[in-house]
């Protein structure tokens, strides 16, 4: 099984498609926005998971096309959405081999203006390995956006390249902060969580300083979703709200919580 051609195969004919992760406030658990995560159902090998294909995809260029492909599909699904719940957000992942894409600015703004979805709607999610290749290939790209009103993320926030003084310069709006923080944070062993309690909460006073909203995403268990909120994380996600949900099973999830 070659999996390479068989992506390439699978984007052709759009057999791709979007699972939807809701994100709550932590005060009052309303529901502000989805992050939508790649499928892939085979027709003969079954389900392979982002973690196999991303990486592929990546390697390939074939990342670009199927970005754009369900960029597209987020943002249509998005506008439908909206109607049952007007304030909500489409949280889209894109790789550094995107950014770097001859026109994905352009295209990006395209989908919106072609779907009718406003760009302070659309939540990019980018992670450190922008830092890895140098600022200069990605910080435009993400300047043009910014000012042209997209919302964007750093994802997976504290296990990378990124530096403090780096993500000072980085025009974003938000932090997530990768769930190992929040897992070592309520680690059974008292010592290890209160070091790592007192780490998350430099993280967080981090992020504020600059401005930016804070994300706690693995969220897994009631006593992690206290803790979040206590140090202030405005925005969580996880097992513990919800899954990640099947796209047609999205509008009957937006009318009994909104
Ligand atoms: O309250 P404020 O306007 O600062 O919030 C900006 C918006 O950005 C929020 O309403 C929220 O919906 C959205 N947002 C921030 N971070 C994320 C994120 O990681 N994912 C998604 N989907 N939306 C986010
Ligand atoms: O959904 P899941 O947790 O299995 O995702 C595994 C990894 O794949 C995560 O790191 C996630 O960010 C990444 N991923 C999921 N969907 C997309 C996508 O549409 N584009 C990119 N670039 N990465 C994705
Ligand atoms: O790298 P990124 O943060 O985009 O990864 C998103 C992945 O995390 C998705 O595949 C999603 O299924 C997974 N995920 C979301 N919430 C949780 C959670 O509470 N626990 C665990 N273990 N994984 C989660
Ligand atoms: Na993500
Ligand atoms: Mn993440």
């Amino acid at each position: 099984f070659e999996l390479e051609n068989a992506l390439r195969v699978a984007i052709e004919r759009e057999q791709l498609t979007l699972a939807y992760q809701p994100l709550f406030l932590l005060e009052s658990r309303a529901v502000v926005g989805l992050e939508a995560l790649a499928r892939w159902q085979h027709p003969t090998h079954g389900n392979i998971p982002p973690d196999q294909f991303i990486p592929i995809a990546e390697e390939t260029g074939l990342i670009v096309p199927l970005g754009f492909q369900l960029l597209r599909q987020a943002c249509h699904c998005a506008v439908r959405w909206r109607q049952l719940a007007p304030h909500l957000s489409m949280g889209v992942n894109i790789s550094v081999a995107q950014l770097q894409a001859p026109h994905f600015t352009r295209e990006v703004l395209a989908t919106l203006e072609q779907t009718g979805l406003p760009p302070d709607k659309l939540v990019l999610e980018v992670t450190e390995s922008i830092f890895a290749l140098g600022r200069e290939s990605v910080l435009p790209q993400l300047q043009e956006l910014y000012d042209a009103g997209v919302a964007l993320v750093l994802d997976d926030f504290g296990i990378g390249y990124s530096s403090l003084s780096a993500l000072s310069e980085l025009p974003i709006h938000a932090l997530k902060i990768d769930r190992s923080f929040l897992w070592s944070a309520t680690d059974a062993l008292p010592v290890r969580a209160q070091r790592n309690q007192a780490l998350l909460r430099a993280m967080v006073s981090a992020g504020q300083a600059l401005d930016l909203l804070i994300v706690a995403e693995g969220i897994e268990t009631a006593a992690q979703r206290e803790l979040a909120r206590s140090m202030r994380c405005a925005l969580g996600q996880g097992y513990h709200f919800q899954r990640p949900l099947a796209e047609h099973d999205v509008a009957a999830f937006l009318s009994t919580t909104t």
